[in-house]
């Protein structure tokens, strides 16, 4: 009859012993945790969003259609477009979040940012494709067209006329 009890004694210590190495450890980290948990705290709210939308790794997250949006830590950034991908930024110099396309139409497909949080958001942007793509702004009827991305194309700025006023965009297959 006492030996349970004392094994249930020892799993204590074992378990309070444990708990001081982390709390003890957790200085350490807790610079580069913290970044992260706020980059997890973000890719949670989109996934939490959008139905269908998955995370794919630290800080990315792919919506039910194939398109993917990638969250950077502060003070670092989210990386160019991919090859054979055309990309919009959140601010100027390729910085910030970074939504990734690839597909297009023949007579142009209509895509709308507004479906990934990224309506009014748009500051820079890269085509590493062969389609042309032609921006626009829904805040009009009919929308109005902001900016053309030829193939191949990028812009550090979108200028101050058209900064942060995208909604939406038509892919033309190249
Ligand atoms: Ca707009």
């Amino acid at each position: 009859m006492r030996i349970p009890h004392l094994t249930r004694a020892v799993t204590t210590v074992v378990a309070v012993v444990a708990t001081t190495a982390t709390v003890l450890a957790a200085p350490a980290h807790a610079a580069t945790g913290g970044a992260q948990a706020d980059v997890q705290r973000q890719v949670d709210q989109v996934v939490a969003g959008h139905p269908g939308a998955q995370q794919t790794g630290s800080g990315t997250v792919r919506f039910a259609d194939g398109v993917e949006l990638t969250i950077p830590a502060a003070g670092s950034t989210a990386g160019v477009c991919d090859a054979g991908a055309y990309c919009f930024f959140q601010w100027d110099d390729y910085e910030g979040r970074k939504l990734t396309f690839r597909d297009c139409g023949p007579t142009g497909l209509w895509q709308y940012l507004t479906d990934y949080g990224f309506g009014n958001y748009t500051t820079s942007w890269q085509n590493y494709t062969d389609h042309t793509v032609v921006v626009y702004d829904q805040a009009t009827a009919p929308p109005t067209h902001l900016w053309t991305e030829n193939p191949g194309a990028e812009s550090t700025y979108v200028g101050p006329s058209v900064d942060n006023k995208a909604d939406s965009f038509q892919t033309y297959c190249g």
